[in-house]
């Protein structure tokens, strides 16, 4: 392993901790047996695959039987991996990853990886190896089509917005279960770089300069911040289930025919909305990118089509599951108006988290391998996407609405761009 840390170096809670690195990894397997044991007896190879921000992720196979699936171990570093020591994160987010899939196993039976356990003195977490199966984010940028990913994740959200909510789980456990969840570090970092920091002057924010003028309408527009601020307010305070917290398409892994929902760290009882917002501003973004790309019209059409169809399986699944809420004074009236606010606030948070990845500090593969001028025009299209999902939110109200912002921006002639 790299070497032991101090409690003073990361985490105060990370004495016994020691990151694990290549060489490390089959010693460590040795010494957890339960997950040795779903490996191959005999020499083992190791990689570290994690391409995320935050953490390392290594892939552990039988070196005799290469192609055969193995297992992934994941742990976390006590600092931001893509930044380093500098930016120090506590390894408790592991904790709340291991929690979470746990939390969804009761429920979730089909977007989930096999979880095999999490060793809380490691901060780390073995899951199925998903390697037949490619970050959907990759495939979309390759213009690869994954039918039913989309109702996939609409389905995954609605069950968490059921089962971990006041619906679905009576009010005390859901209370006890929201302490166990709280998650103050993670929810900074979103705080931060999604609500916060995009539209002020920080260090961690870039853009091209081809973005300047547009960057700069964007931080001097007063009402887009107040808008901002309400959608952070919402992600503060709305303690409404358990999300995933996270779910961009980086986030999840697609091909033959699975759609498997992964990195659940972020996860804490926050608005449902936040979710569906995040799916569709990553919806968006590669919508952007397979125009600027020409793709042909099946994937435009596949990519324009993981807004509908992730709602109306969202909608569909949750009044599937309605008559099995636990209390019953939640009407079915409540449970429109309930969907209704959903979908105002998704398109809202779907804005900043759009914006977030043009302006902010952590940027998307999508946009970033475009060259010059497409990629500075798709990110202009993006920035005018985002702005106006979140300033209209409510007059736009539905989803389909949302999208016809998004196809009408992605067309139009990008203003405000200096090459
Ligand atoms: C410092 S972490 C940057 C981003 O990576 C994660 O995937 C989250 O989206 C976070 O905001
Ligand atoms: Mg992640």
């Amino acid at each position: 392993m790299a070497g032991r840390l101090t409690a003073t170096e990361g985490d105060a809670t990370v004495s016994a901790y020691e990151p694990l690195d290549l060489a490390a990894v089959e010693g460590y397997l040795d010494g957890r047996p339960a997950w040795r044991s779903l490996l191959p007896d005999g020499p083992l190879t190791v990689t570290e695959v994690g391409d995320g921000n935050l953490n390392l992720v290594f892939i552990v196979r039988s070196a005799a039987e290469p192609e055969r699936s193995g297992l992934v171990l994941k742990q976390s570093l006590p600092w931001v991996r893509v930044f380093g020591a500098g930016w120090p994160l506590t390894v408790e987010r592991a904790v709340h990853e291991a929690h979470a899939y746990e939390r969804y196993g009761a429920f979730e039976h089909e977007t989930l990886p096999a979880y095999h356990g999490f060793d809380a003195e490691q901060y780390a977490l073995a899951i199925e190896d998903l390697s037949g199966l490619r970050v959907w984010r990759a495939a979309l940028n390759d213009g690869e089509i994954h039918p039913g990913a989309a109702a996939a994740l609409g389905r995954f959200v609605a069950r968490l917005a059921f089962w971990t909510s006041d619906v679905g789980t009576p009010a005390e456990e859901r209370k006890r279960q929201q302490a166990a969840a709280i998650n103050p570090e993670l929810c900074r970092i979103t705080e931060d770089l999604v609500f916060t920091q995009p539209y002020f002057e920080h260090e961690h924010n870039h853009h091209a300069p081809a973005l300047d003028g547009l960057v700069q309408e964007v931080r001097a527009d007063a009402r887009l911040r107040e808008e901002v601020s309400v959608l952070k307010h919402a992600f503060l305070t709305r303690g409404e289930a358990l999300i995933h917290g996270d779910l961009h398409t980086g986030s999840v892994m697609v091909g033959g025919g699975r759609t498997a929902v992964i990195d659940p760290e972020f996860a804490f009882y926050g608005p449902v909305a936040f979710d569906l917002g995040a799916l569709w501003a990553n919806a968006a973004i590669a919508f952007v990118r397979a125009d600027r790309l020409d793709r042909p019209a099946a994937f435009r059409e596949h990519v324009a089509a993981i807004l509908p169809d992730s709602w109306a399986a969202f909608t569909d699944e949750l009044r599937r599951l309605w008559p099995s809420r636990v209390d019953r004074s939640l009407d079915d009236a409540f449970r429109e108006r309930w969907t209704a606010s959903i979908a105002r606030d998704a398109i809202g948070f779907a804005g900043v988290k759009a914006m977030r990845r043009m302006i902010g500090f952590a940027h998307v593969s999508d946009i970033e391998t475009l060259d010059e001028p497409r990629r500075s025009s798709a990110a202009g299209a993006v920035i005018a996407i985002a702005r106006r999902l979140i300033r209209e939110r409510d007059a736009l109200a539905t989803p389909a609405a949302a999208w016809q912002v998004v196809v009408a921006e992605t067309a139009a002639p990008t203003r405000g761009l200096a090459f």
